[in-house]
């Protein structure tokens, strides 16, 4: 037993230190630790011996069986720590490298000219409302003094799904709901921003589907000069202070009197550009005091009640004040056309204010 203990000691000497990787190693064990390996079959023979000789031999075992487990032990260490050296070695990481920039999307254009409409309204007290896009005959047109047959009411401009539905053609059916259920919140100011729908070709300047917010203050004793003041706030925060303001006499059904809001060109301060198309002006927006009809039939009595609304375009707004020349382009999801209105704050306000 001593002497067959002592050549598998011999034999392990020789053999470990050729085992120069883990998976070696642990084969190693195997043959000489596993369920058949050389110790183990040699404890089997204890078996066969007598009381006497297996004293000796179950000693100079123990002896063998320690000297493996360290021999594999120590060589496993050392080959794990060779392995962890190379691999830190080949996988070596550069601190000082640069990190990676992950893409950040930006604000689209129309929704910045949104936000910023809807921040200005909010300080004067505005609430802003939304309603559905697909609207009713009654709150689109009937309710905004549009009755049936009305010429003003051409069924060629509008999306009809059944007779009596359709994508809403501005934002005004919004106002038309508000006024009919909050009567008790009066005087209340309200904005409606949202998307709006015509059967329009699609060109430079038209598009079938696009932005509008309108506006409605309805309270006792509104008047012209509270319309004309709150739109020359607006017309002055979203193209500059300089911007001189002007009212022109206009037509909409739904208001009476009705005023187109123009600024002077605030590329050419009004002497007359390819912007202006010469006039020294450019039309913002629409805005009137709302016709009678419309707060009787939203349930106002007109006598006691007055108020006025406005309409802008948010696509011309930001046309205008970006210097935008073609309306798809808010559409067609070009990264490169719409991150470039986020790096200059106000856009060309601040070149000519
Ligand atoms: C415009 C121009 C003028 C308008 C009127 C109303 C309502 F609901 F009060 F009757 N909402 N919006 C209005 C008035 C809209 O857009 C160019």
């Amino acid at each position: 037993m001593q002497e067959k203990a002592q050549k598998i000691k011999t034999m392990l000497e020789a053999e470990i230190k050729n085992m120069t990787s883990s998976t070696m190693v642990n084969e190693l064990k195997v043959k000489y630790l596993g369920k058949k390996g050389l110790v183990t079959e040699l404890s089997k023979e204890m078996g066969t011996l007598s009381q006497e000789e297996r004293k000796e031999a179950g000693k100079s075992l123990n002896e063998l069986r320690h000297f493996v487990e360290e021999s594999i032990q120590n060589q496993m260490e050392e080959v794990s720590q060779k392995e962890l050296d190379e691999k830190l070695k080949k996988e070596k990481i550069d601190p000082t490298l640069p990190g990676m920039t992950l893409p950040i999307g930006s604000v689209h254009p129309l929704t910045k000219i949104t936000e910023e409409i809807e921040e200005l309204f909010v300080s004067m007290g505005y609430s802003v409302v939304s309603g559905p896009e697909v609207e009713d005959d009654l709150h689109n047109f009937q309710l905004l003094n549009l009755p049936k047959n009305h010429p003003a009411r051409d069924s060629q401009d509008t999306f009809y799904i059944t007779e009596e539905l359709l994508l809403r053609s501005q934002t005004s059916p919004v106002q038309a709901r508000t006024m009919l259920k909050n009567k008790e919140k009066t005087p209340f100011r309200i904005i409606c921003p949202g998307k709006v729908y015509r059967r329009d070709d699609d060109d430079a300047t038209h598009s079938h589907e696009f932005h509008q917010i309108e506006g409605l203050v309805v309270g006792e004793n509104i008047s012209v000069a509270d319309l004309k003041g709150t739109l020359e706030i607006f017309a002055k925060k979203m193209f500059g202070e300089k911007r001189e303001v002007r009212f022109r006499p206009s037509f909409f059904p739904f208001t009476e009197p009705s005023y187109e809001v123009d600024v002077s060109c605030f590329q050419c301060g009004g002497k007359g550009c390819n912007i202006c198309k010469g006039t020294g002006w450019i039309e913002i927006l629409g805005s009137g005091m709302v016709h009678p009809n419309v707060l009787n039939d939203c349930g106002y009595d007109a006598k006691k009640y007055t108020g006025f609304a406005f309409g802008v375009g948010v696509e011309r707004v930001a046309m205008l004040k970006y210097g935008i020349t073609d309306i798809r382009d808010f559409y067609a999801n070009d990264i490169r056309f719409l991150e470039q209105y986020n790096r200059v704050e106000g856009g060309r306000e601040d070149e000519s204010k």
